[in-house]
């Protein structure tokens, strides 16, 4: 799925958040000590190489919805953002803190100049955020975005299982419905 809003395009597509070739930069489902993990940092810090965790670990630790960028070594990408989520039930509020990891990403992402950025679904893994209500924070908060934005142009959700596309999908649809 592909939205254009604001001379901006928001897309949704399934896939592994280490294989977007052509994105310059992929956000992290971080740990707060930014060292490799299960998941998406697990996924990220085995395709990226050693060096990763010789850059990110002395940037740590990092407070949940801090973002902070690295060089991507031997992923396709020229960076990647680093966001520590809220663990669902624990660091409150979990949607505040959320949106901020999304509005932060893009900020330091549109400072650095960079075009594109993909995002993986971040809190819904092992921090335990429901997937809904993950969605709908991720995309009311990326729509939002968009209108201040200067240099990032495009920006997708990557998502791991169909249940998890359809969920967004339906919330995107729900958002530019309004
Ligand atoms: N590509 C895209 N999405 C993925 C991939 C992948 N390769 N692998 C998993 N997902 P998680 P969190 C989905 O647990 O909840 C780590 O151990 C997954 O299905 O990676 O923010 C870190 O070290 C889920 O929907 O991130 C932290 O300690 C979503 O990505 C902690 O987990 C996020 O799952 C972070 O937990």
């Amino acid at each position: 799925m592909r939205k254009d809003i604001n001379g901006k395009i928001i897309e949704i597509i399934k896939g592994d958040i280490t294989r977007q070739d052509d994105m310059e930069a992929i956000v992290n489902a971080a740990n707060a000590r930014l060292l490799t993990g299960g998941g998406v940092a697990g996924a990220i810090y085995r395709a990226a190489g050693p060096e990763l965790v010789k850059e990110s670990e002395p940037l740590g630790p990092i407070k949940p919805d801090e973002a902070v960028i690295t060089k991507a070594y031997n992923l396709p990408n020229q960076y990647i953002i680093h966001c520590l989520g809220p663990v669902y039930g624990l660091d409150k509020p979990e949607d505040i803190l959320l949106a901020n990891c999304y509005r932060n990403s893009l900020q330091l992402a549109d400072n650095k100049g960079i075009a594109s950025i993909a995002f993986p679904a971040i809190s819904t893994g092992a921090f335990g955020y429901p997937l809904a209500g993950a969605a709908a924070v991720a995309l009311n908060t990326i729509t939002d975005q968009t209108e201040t934005l200067e240099n990032v142009k495009i920006i997708r959700m990557v998502l791991f299982s169909e249940t998890d596309l359809n969920t967004h999908v339906e919330i995107l649809q729900d958002i530019f419905g309004r």
